[in-house]
This record gives structure tokens, C-alpha cells and sequence, in this order.
């Protein structure tokens, strides 16, 4: 086994959260407080190669062209022991990441990240876990991408008590239906509160956040009824109350704290506006300033024209649902997004 190598290149795509996972009742092991459901996004991903071979003299860790320094893959290789106490094969890795999503800017890199890290280990080690059971390794490098194991509508099980296995995800629907999302770049630069602090500071200091919980069932619940009907106009309306429900829990942290910019807010005015015309648009925001809008595919070139006075083209990326990952030859080239 020692002069063996373990080599697999791997992409997946990230998510958006169209009911939002915000609290973890368990840090160690990112077991969230609720449930929560997402759409896999065609256009934006990560593309991950990993090789363990026994000549490295430690892990390393490149993404974007850049070696990470060793606070960064130290994260990834405590991710990675995951599977070498799992599988017994204890070798260094050397790991290559290209992102085609602005890095932490709130549009959930980490989701596709992991994914297409954990994706990647899996077939180098042939350990062959089904998605279901990869989601479980996957959501312990980062919550939101257990999601990103599974194409369409997926959806992430908070399970039970502390037991990791019952804490999955699964397809809800393939989303072959005409719906689709317009990202609107406000901000591509790296977010000032990350997920997992902020969402921390809420459970601690926001007296709106023991409401949470029960609103997330309640909307889950409602959700699925809409996706059953494929009613694009239930899913957005649900989506975009769940999302400021997220948000305005956030808003009530002490000190507070909020991930708008003014041009978000110019953004969801002009949703208002495209969807008083008639428009299917609503939208939807994470942790960071930019707004993702929820619409039928076909309605998307008619929706980026309200907002093109105000966004240039580079900030609207549109996207069709995605697919759950899959082995690539070659790691591509990084995108570069340009921005005000
Ligand atoms: C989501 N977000 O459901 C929610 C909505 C942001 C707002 O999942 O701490 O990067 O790594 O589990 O997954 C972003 O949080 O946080 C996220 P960790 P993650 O998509």
C-alpha cells in the first residue's frame, strides 16, 4: 500500500437554501437546530483533486492557484481524517481546489467545497458511500454542503439528538421543472461574519430566535406542498418569507448585526417592482449582501432587464438547477467575477 497513490477529481455544484439552516445545536459535529431545503445550482461550483500518496511529506492544500497556509489546511486536513479513521489508509494528500463561486461571499462556497472534497475522497479511496452517507461526512466540513451531495431539491434532515448518521440529506425533487436563480453580485469580496459565528451570536443574544425552529417547520412543511405542485409562485413566496424571518432574527442580535448592503436593498426593490408587473421573482439572501432571485428560467432574461440600470452583466449570473457531483478529467480554470 505505501507507494500506492489514491487520485480522483471531482465537481459539485453549490446550493442555494430555499428554507435556511441557521444554529447548530451541536458544534463539534455541525448537527443544525432545524431541518432546511435547497436548490443545486448549475452555474456555480468547485472543482477538487486529491491525491494521498505516501511520498508527501504532509498535507497540502492549493486552492485557486494560491497554497493555503496552515491555519486554512489544517481545517481541511482534520475534514480529511474523517475518512483516513473511517477507511485506515493514512496518508498525506495533497488537495487542488478551483472555485467557480465567489469565495464567502455569502454564496455558500463552502457548500460546493466540501462536497466536492468529500466526492473526491470517496472514489480515490473506493469507499463507495452512497450520497446519503457522504452527506454526513460533507456536512462536517461545513453545514450547508450536505446539501450540495444531491442535484434539484434537496433537502437536510436534522435527525435526532447527537447521533451524526440520522443528520443527512436527500433529493426532494430532480427540479426539472422551469425554475431557475439570478444571483445579483452586490459584493464578491469575503463576508465579515461568517456563518458559523453569526449564527452563534443569534441563538445567544436574539430573543426572535426560539420562534425559529418552529417558523422553519412550519415553512418546510408548506414547502414541500409547493414543490409536490411544481407552483413556482408557492415556492418563491415561502422561500422569501423563510429568508427574512432568517434575517430578521439575525437583526435582533445584541449587539446587532445584519448582511445587507444598500445595493441588496436596491435588489429586493426592484424584485417588488418586476413581480407587481406580473413577474414571477422573488428573492432570497444568505449570509452575505448578495441577493439571489427565484424565478421560472424562462422569465430570466425579462427579470435581468429591471436590473440592468443598476447591476452590470458580470453581477447577474443566471443559473439552472444543478446535479449532484461527478468525476471530471481536469481541474478548469478559475472565474474571474468582476464587480462595482
Ligand atoms: C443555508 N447558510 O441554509 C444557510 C442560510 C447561510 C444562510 O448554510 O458553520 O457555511 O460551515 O455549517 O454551511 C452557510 O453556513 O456554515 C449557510 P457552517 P455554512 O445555506
Amino acid at each position: 500500500m505505501e507507494n500506492k497513490t489514491y487520485e480522483a477529481i471531482y465537481r459539485a455544484h453549490t446550493n442555494i437554501a430555499l428554507i435556511k439552516y441557521w444554529g447548530k445545536r451541536n458544534q463539534e459535529l455541525y448537527l443544525p437546530m432545524t431541518s432546511s431545503l435547497s436548490l443545486t445550482l448549475e452555474s456555480l461550483y468547485t472543482d477538487t483533486a486529491v491525491k494521498f500518496d505516501a511520498h508527501l511529506e504532509h498535507d497540502t492544500f492549493i486552492l485557486d492557484g494560491q497554497l493555503q497556509d496552515a491555519k486554512e489546511t489544517e481545517k481541511v486536513s482534520k475534514f480529511v481524517d474523517l475518512f483516513r479513521n473511517f477507511s485506515g489508509i493514512n496518508l498525506p494528500v495533497a488537495i487542488e481546489s478551483v472555485n467557480h463561486v465567489p469565495t464567502a461571499a455569502g454564496l455558500a462556497s463552502s457548500a460546493s467545497a466540501f462536497a466536492a472534497l468529500a466526492s473526491a475522497i470517496n472514489a480515490a479511496l473506493d469507499l463507495g458511500l452512497s450520497p446519503e452517507i457522504l452527506s454526513t461526512f460533507a456536512r462536517q466540513g461545513s453545514g450547508s454542503s450536505t446539501r450540495s451531495l444531491f442535484g434539484g431539491l434537496a433537502m437536510w434532515h436534522k435527525g435526532e439528538g447527537d447521533d451524526s448518521a440520522s443528520s443527512y440529506a436527500e433529493q426532494i425533487d430532480d427540479a426539472s421543472f422551469d425554475i431557475g436563480m439570478l444571483i445579483v453580485v452586490v459584493n464578491n469580496q469575503k463576508k465579515k461574519i461568517s456563518s458559523r459565528v453569526g449564527m452563534q451570536h443569534t441563538i445567544e443574544t436574539s430573543p426572535f430566535y426560539k420562534l425559529w425552529p418552529e417558523e422553519v417547520a412550519k415553512d418546510l412543511s408548506l414547502m414541500l406542498a409547493a414543490i409536490e405542485e411544481k407552483n413556482i409562485n408557492k415556492i418563491g413566496t415561502i422561500a422569501e418569507h423563510n429568508a427574512m424571518k432568517m434575517h430578521s432574527t439575525v437583526l435582533a442580535s445584541n449587539p446587532s448585526m445584519n448582511y445587507f448592503e444598500a445595493k441588496s436593498l436596491r435588489a429586493i426593490e426592484l424584485v417588488q417592482q418586476m413581480r407587481a408587473d406580473g413577474l414571477s421573482a422573488y428573492y432570497t439572501m444568505d449570509a452575505g449582501p448578495n441577493v439571489k432571485i427565484i424565478c421560472p428560467y424562462s422569465q430570466m432574461d425579462q427579470i435581468k432587464a429591471y436590473l440592468k440600470d443598476d447591476f452590470s452583466d458580470e453581477q447577474l449570473i443566471m443559473s439552472r438547477p444543478g446535479t449532484g457531483p461527478y468525476a471530471i478529467s481536469k481541474l478548469s480554470e478559475p472565474l474571474e467575477i468582476a464587480y462595482e
